[in-house]
């Protein structure tokens, strides 16, 4: 009998280290650990060349985030990059390789017992593999041969809507476009993406609110800011380029309000390691008031800072922007009535914030018509993660802060080109404009009715056999909620498809029979039939820009991304399709030329992309312009979110270390918060570790009952830390079997994994 297959993460502890949190961030640490990840990853040559390249004109767009590049003339004439931009690259550009031998080496239960941080350290995928129906070693397969199955088990489906194409945030606008049309084409809106489970509650706020659903900031507008807000967002480690234009700021004389549970060292202070000056100075401190609100008290502190101001309004008439709110707006006095009936004391219990530092919030804001709010995670990730952000542009809108330089939204998104792809039609529930446009252009009529999401996606599998998924990167087991939930709706399918640059756990955790097919990383050249080709990304403020890789391949076996989708289009649409996928992927400029057909804002595609710094895409927000159902900027009415917690619950957001990308696992420390080489830590507040009997250090096990199953991930650290009370901290993806399938965001779908309510027990 074949042993078992374990979906979660191996429970073995690796043997806690800890630390006070440090204080500033990056500095000569941040410098001296990008070295050693490279060193440890490849040759200190290729290490370098690659790092040269990273964030420069004609180079490689950073695989990390999304954060854009300054404007050419100022990048860093040594490197724009960051200490986690430095492990991206280690991780991708590893000379590490996966052969033949390594899987005839392990089996997939040997393998699912190996940890995230093992499997990626195995090295990249260098050719294509097969797990055959009741096999339990992958084995090499020919391209030929795996697009010829796959087509097959396609073809066999009962509905197109069988089928499943995931989408993680990485891949380029060309690849992008030619999946999506693909699907479509095929018969299916099943497109599924990463942008689900992350900033889809930007998304829709965003558009009902302001009529886009992007940011509406330039990086300039940084410098022009009075006061800019960082909400549910942890840039030292997840965005560090962004602490750049913070500083920036600050020296230009904005005032930073952090809003946020932990204390986050970026955001404290920090030292810009590319700076000689800075790396000797103590610091440029950054965040002036920092609010530690409970985890998901951001709603009752918006309330309480507007409560605050309005109160201020009516008897000074001079703290809201009047004009801006009667010439652009709709739902003011709705919105002013419901705020008005808001109690302080209860705003201050429920947001977990002092009247006194509330009223901080309000002296800074009241005389500033400058206002940008950031936020990621710590917002879009609540079952109320939508009314957070019409909560935020509820505060801009009273400021008259929107659509003017210094001001507006920001949510800084994640994997490098996850707004690009959302951009190129990867959506579940495309636009009707959208889809005339691709049957105008292609001549195939493409399905109306809507796809799956990611949850919604995870559930069809679930409770019906005989699935395909196909996985256009990422690693859908590991990021999903419910992870035990989500193996079985894996489990149950056909086939399981993943093209991958790295092994991770969604290749353990399979269909029937599964593939995993390698592709080329951004870092690697790219050559096609008419020469070596570029790619396009956009950034998480709308501009377009190209993306180079310049080492070679780390094997001859490797397809791009936009080839695997011709191949796989070719041969499973055959005659039924008009397009001619292969001959469109000898030069990606044919599939910018067809992109520039469907998608507006790309007018003169191949020409813009190759100026100097890209090109900003339109945005109706940025001008003043709301393309929402009303034609205004709409004010909201939100409820006031409320935990009915007992004594021995408590309120878990599931977060990043230092050391990850996501399920990738750099390293076992979070450098910043004291905490090394070890992962399955929950961070407490000292009291409750006193009110439970737990000292640090215990071993505990964690517990999540919604809707009445009991769902666990056993083993891990108490580690005492400065945490609101009844709130704790653990880090995904080893805590993903706590999140419920159930529990998201109305409105969006996003699972609530920065609000899992939890028993601990020993
Ligand atoms: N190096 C690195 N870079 C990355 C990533 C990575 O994993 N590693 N991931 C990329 C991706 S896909 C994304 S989406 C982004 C993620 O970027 P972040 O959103 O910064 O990532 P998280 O670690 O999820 O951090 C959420 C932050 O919100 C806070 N928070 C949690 N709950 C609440 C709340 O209720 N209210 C408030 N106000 N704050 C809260 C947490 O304390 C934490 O500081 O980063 C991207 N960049
Ligand atoms: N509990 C909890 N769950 C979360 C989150 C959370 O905060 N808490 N965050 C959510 C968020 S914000 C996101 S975005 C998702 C992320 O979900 P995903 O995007 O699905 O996950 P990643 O870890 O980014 O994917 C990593 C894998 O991508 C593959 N890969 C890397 N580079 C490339 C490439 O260039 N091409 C291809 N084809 N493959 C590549 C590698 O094989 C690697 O193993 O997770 C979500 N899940
Ligand atoms: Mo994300």
């Amino acid at each position: 009998m074949s042993k078992k297959v374990n979906p979660q993460p191996p429970e073995e502890l690796t043997g806690i280290k800890s630390d006070k949190p440090k204080k500033v961030a990056a500095g000569i640490p941040a410098v001296v650990s990008s070295l050693k990840h490279i060193r440890e990853a490849m040759p200190i040559g290729r290490g370098l060349k690659t790092l040269g390249k990273l964030n420069q004109e004609g180079g490689v767009d950073c695989p990390g985030c999304a954060w854009p590049d300054p404007d050419p003339k100022e990048r860093s004439s040594i490197a724009e990059y960051c200490e986690n931009g430095a492990k991206a690259i280690a991780e991708e550009a590893t000379t590490k390789k996966i052969k033949p031998d390594f899987f005839k080496k392990y089996d997939i239960a040997t393998l699912s017992e190996k940890s995230d941080y093992w499997l990626g350290k195995s090295g990249r995928i260098t050719q294509p593999f097969i797990l055959k129906e009741g096999q339990n070693h992958y084995e090499p397969i020919e391209w030929e041969d795996a697009f010829t199955l796959i087509a097959k088990e396609l073809k066999a489906l009962s509905s197109p809507d069988d089928a499943i194409f995931y989408t993680s945030g990485r891949t380029s606008n060309e690849a992008a476009f030619l999946y999506q049309l693909f699907a479509r084409h095929f018969g299916t809106n099943n497109l599924p993406d990463c942008s689900n489970m992350c900033h889809e509650s930007s998304g829709v706020a965003l558009s009902q609110t302001l009529g886009i659903g992007k940011g509406s900031v330039k990086l300039e507008d940084f410098y022009a800011a009075e006061v800019i807000i960082v909400m549910g967002q942890n840039p030292g480690t997840n965005h560090p380029r962004m602490l750049s234009a913070l500083q920036k700021a600050k020296r230009k004389g904005a005032k930073i309000i952090t809003v946020n549970p932990i204390k986050e060292t970026g955001l404290l202070a920090f030292k810009n390691p590319q700076k000689v000056g800075d790396v000797l100075s103590s610091g440029t401190s950054l965040t002036d008031l920092y609010l530690q609100v409970k985890i998901n008290g951001d709603i009752a502190l918006l309330k309480a800072i507007m409560l605050l101001l309005n109160e201020k309004e009516q008897a000074t008439k001079d703290i809201f922007d009047k004009a801006f709110i009667e010439k652009n707006t709709v739902g003011y006095q709705a919105f002013i009535k419901d705020l008005s009936q808001y109690n302080i004391d209860e705003l201050v219990e429920e947001s977990g914030i002092s009247l006194a530092q509330i009223k901080e919030a309000v002296s800074l804001l009241e005389k500033s018509s400058k206002i940008i709010v950031c936020w990621a995670m710590g917002i879009t990730q609540h079952k109320n993660g939508v009314a957070n952000i019409k909560e935020i542009v509820n505060l801009l809108l009273l400021k008259g802060s929107v659509g003017k330089v210094g001001a507006g939204t920001c949510p800084v998104r994640g994997h490098s080109n996850v707004q690009g792809d959302r951009t190129m039609g990867i959506w579940e529930k495309p636009k009707e404009a959208f889809l005339a446009q691709l049957q105008a252009t292609f001549g195939f009529d493409p399905p109306r009715h809507h796809g799956v999401n990611v949850v919604d996606a995870i559930k069809v599998m679930h409770d019906q056999q005989d699935k395909v998924f196909f996985a256009m990167g990422g690693n859908f087991l590991s990021a999903a909620p419910d992870t035990e939930y989500t193996a079985k709706a894996l489990q149950n399918c056909r086939m399981t498809v993943h093209v991958s640059t790295k092994l991770n756990r969604s290749h353990l955790i399979h269909g029937k029979v599964a593939l995993i097919l390698p592709c080329l990383a951004r870092t690697e050249v790219d050559k096609q039939a008419n020469g070596k080709q570029f790619v396009s990304v956009e950034n998480s403020m709308g501009i377009v820009h190209t993306s180079r890789g310049h080492l070679k391949p780390i094997s001859k076996h490797l397809l791009s991304e936009p080839m695997i989708v011709a191949c796989l289009a070719q041969k499973t649409l055959g005659e039924a399709s008009k397009v001619d996928w292969l001959k469109l992927v000898e030069n990606y400029d044919a599939i910018r030329d067809l992109i520039e057909q469907v998608i507006p804002g790309f007018e003169n595609y191949n020409k813009r992309v190759r100026q100097t710094g890209g090109f900003y895409l339109p945005n109706c927000a940025r001008d003043g312009d709301f393309k929402t159902l009303s034609g205004k900027a709409e004010f909201t009415v939100t409820d006031l979110p409320k935990h009915s917690l007992e004594a021995d619950d408590f309120l878990m957001m599931t977060i990043r270390s230092h050391d990850q990308f996501n399920t990738t696992i750099y390293g076992l420390d979070d450098r910043y918060r004291g905490i090394y080489n070890e992962r399955r830590v929950v961070l407490m507040n000292q009291e409750d570790m006193k009110r439970m009997n737990l000292k640090s250090k215990d071993i505990v096990h964690l517990y999540n009952y919604f809707e009445g199953v009991e769902r666990v991930a056993r083993t891990f650290v108490v580690v005492p830390y400065d945490i609101p009370k009844q709130c704790v901290a653990t880090y995904f993806p080893e805590a993903n079997p706590l999140v419920p399938i159930n529990k998201v965001a109305d409105k969006s779908h996003t699972p609530a994994s920065k609000s899992v309510v939890i028993k601990i027990k020993k």
